[in-house]
């Protein structure tokens, strides 16, 4: 039995086959865990979210910022835009039943002693927020007014975090931080102004898995979103997304002994 982590698949339905192929997934025995990011980009993003959610209790998935892109096409008057190809999930059949299944995902998993997020963790928060937080973000997802929840969500202020902001301001902090976010400073402060390497970070500012004072910085944390950062070798520090959508790889982790399966894309 093992327990694998998969970066963000983007549509790329014929990529994660191979990969499943390469692990040999079995569904009587293996659990699969998706980082977000499963649709968008890629050919296949229909096909893609139909498998994941059909293969129920043998996967679970995070919410990234391309699913929540998609929640916001299929529920807000917002529109997709022209490198945007989940049009097929907005036209099927099935689509309130696939729009359901994702409006029920986490921002954040705990599993064993792994912490799995999409993109990143702010440094001052400890797990008790992070999974406060991702509730608060859930309660809204699955409240009766969910496309109001979602429009008000484009937004990159508050970019701090305090405990009293009220409730939408902190959950706009937390879906800027747990699924878009890059840079940050050591307070937590975001920053989206630059999308340049990990180790050229705007002054003032660090990619958040390297400031040495994060408070989960001995938990051993897998996401996805950041595709180049094969090079970052930090401990505890599992970047997933290796740029299947840019001709890189689709991979998987798996829990155990931390062995990396790949696929090239
Ligand atoms: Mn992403």
């Amino acid at each position: 039995m093992s327990d694998y982590f998969i970066g963000d698949v983007q549509g790329c339905f014929d990529s994660l086959q191979s990969l499943l192929k390469k692990i040999k997934f079995s569904s009587d025995k293996d659990q699969l865990f998706f980082l977000g990011d499963v649709v968008n980009r890629g050919d296949k993003s229909l096909t893609t979210l139909r498998f994941i959610k059909d293969l129920d209790n043998n996967a679970k998935m995070i919410l990234g910022n391309h699913d929540f892109h998609l929640l916001a096409c299929a529920l807000t008057s917002r529109k997709p835009n022209s490198k945007d190809t989940f049009t097929d999930i907005l036209r099927a059949n099935d689509r309130d039943e696939l729009i359901g299944f994702l409006l029920k995902k986490p921002l954040a998993i705990k599993h064993k002693d792994a912490l799995l997020v999409h993109a990143g963790v702010p440094p001052i928060w400890d797990q008790e927020i992070i999974f406060k937080q991702s509730a608060l973000v859930q309660k809204y997802l699955q409240g009766d007014d969910v496309s109001s929840f979602l429009s008000s969500m484009y937004d990159n202020e508050p970019n701090k975090y305090h405990n009293d902001l009220d409730e939408l301001d902190a959950c706009r902090y937390t879906i800027n931080a747990l699924m878009r976010m890059r840079f940050c400073k050591s307070d937590g402060e975001l920053e989206f102004d630059h999308k340049v390497n990990y180790d050229q970070a705007p002054e003032g500012y660090k990619a958040w898995f390297l400031h040495s004072d994060r408070k989960l910085k001995n938990t051993d944390i897998f996401f996805g979103h950041w595709s180049d950062l094969a090079n970052v070798n930090q401990a505890h520090v599992y970047p997933m997304d290796h740029g299947c959508i840019w001709s890189g790889a689709l991979s998987a982790i798996r829990l155990e002994d931390r062995k990396i399966f790949s696929v090239n894309c």
